[in-house]
């Protein structure tokens, strides 16, 4: 049967990754992010290809008000939400804390913890209203371990781990499934936007070794939405093999 599922930051990286995922196997999809002109073409993409229903809300999940209204304003049939993948997240600059730039912390801890969050409690009730649904939060490596210059990002991605932990506790008695996938050096748009444009430094993140892809990431984020009724995955690091540790990665 097909299944809803709502994926934020769905114009770039893991998230239109994931939407294409769940769409190829027969679901579908709310896409959501902040540039229209994306969400309109993997609309169609999805549509066209798939024969997906595809609806598309373009808000920025750091204003609550924007989410509670996007989430309140579906008709019945879209409420009624399978999946809630919690994908939009950034990392900006990276700078030891005593020289970080402040709107930069905003933007990370805004749309990585906050964001997330307020997702989370617009979508929630409606799973606990059907007893039904499966929230999937995309933390990181950096949620496991911190490095030098990624104190802001790696504590807004250990609040993801926590934030997970606490959502599983507080919904398993309503039988919702909450998972944190949490993936290690991918090359998206992340590092652009990590470097603010600066191509060539993005570039040479991913030099000298093969890193995950976005497709990499969909294919366990779907893999863990297929899985028994009664058995849910909490928590799965996913690394590309050259990647031992968030600072460790063999280059040749
Ligand atoms: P991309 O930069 O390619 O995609 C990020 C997505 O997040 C975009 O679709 C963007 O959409 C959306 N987004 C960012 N800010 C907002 C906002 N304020 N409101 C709504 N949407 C927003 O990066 P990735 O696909 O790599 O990253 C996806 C997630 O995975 C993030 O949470 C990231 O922290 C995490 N991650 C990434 C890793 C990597 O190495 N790439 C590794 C581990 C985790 P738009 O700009 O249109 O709003
Ligand atoms: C993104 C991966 O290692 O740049 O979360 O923090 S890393």
């Amino acid at each position: 049967m097909k299944k809803i599922i709502l994926v934020t930051g769905a114009t770039s990286g893991f998230g239109r990754a994931i939407a294409i995922k769940f769409a190829e196997n027969g679901n579908n999809l709310i896409i959501s992010g902040r540039r229209k002109d994306r969400l309109d073409q993997l609309k169609q993409k999805l549509e066209l290809e798939f024969s997906s229903e595809v609806l598309t809300l373009c808000f920025d999940v750091r204003n609550a008000v924007l989410v509670e209204h996007a989430i309140n304003s579906l008709t019945p049939k879209w409420q009624s939400i399978d999946v809630l993948v919690n994908n939009a997240g950034l990392a900006v600059g990276m700078h030891p804390v005593h020289e970080g730039v402040l709107d930069d912390w905003e933007r990370m801890i805004d749309t990585n913890m906050k964001g997330l969050l307020y997702m989370t409690r617009f979508v929630a009730p409606l799973m606990v209203a059907r007893k039904q649904g499966h929230i999937i939060n995309i933390g990181s490596v950096a949620g496991k371990e911190v490095y030098p210059n990624g104190s802001v990002y790696c504590g807004s991605k250990f609040g993801v781990d926590a934030i997970t932990k606490g959502t599983r506790i507080d919904l398993v008695q309503h039988h919702i499934k909450v998972t944190q996938i949490a993936p290690g050096a991918a090359n998206t748009e992340f590092s652009i936007v990590r470097f603010k444009g600066d191509q060539p430094r993005a570039d040479s993140v991913y030099k000298g070794f093969k890193p995950l892809s976005a497709e990499d990431v969909a294919d366990v984020v779907y893999y863990v939405t297929t899985l028994p009724d009664h058995v849910n995955i909490n928590d799965l690091v996913l690394m590309p093999t050259a990647q031992a540790s968030a600072m460790y990665v063999h280059k040749e």
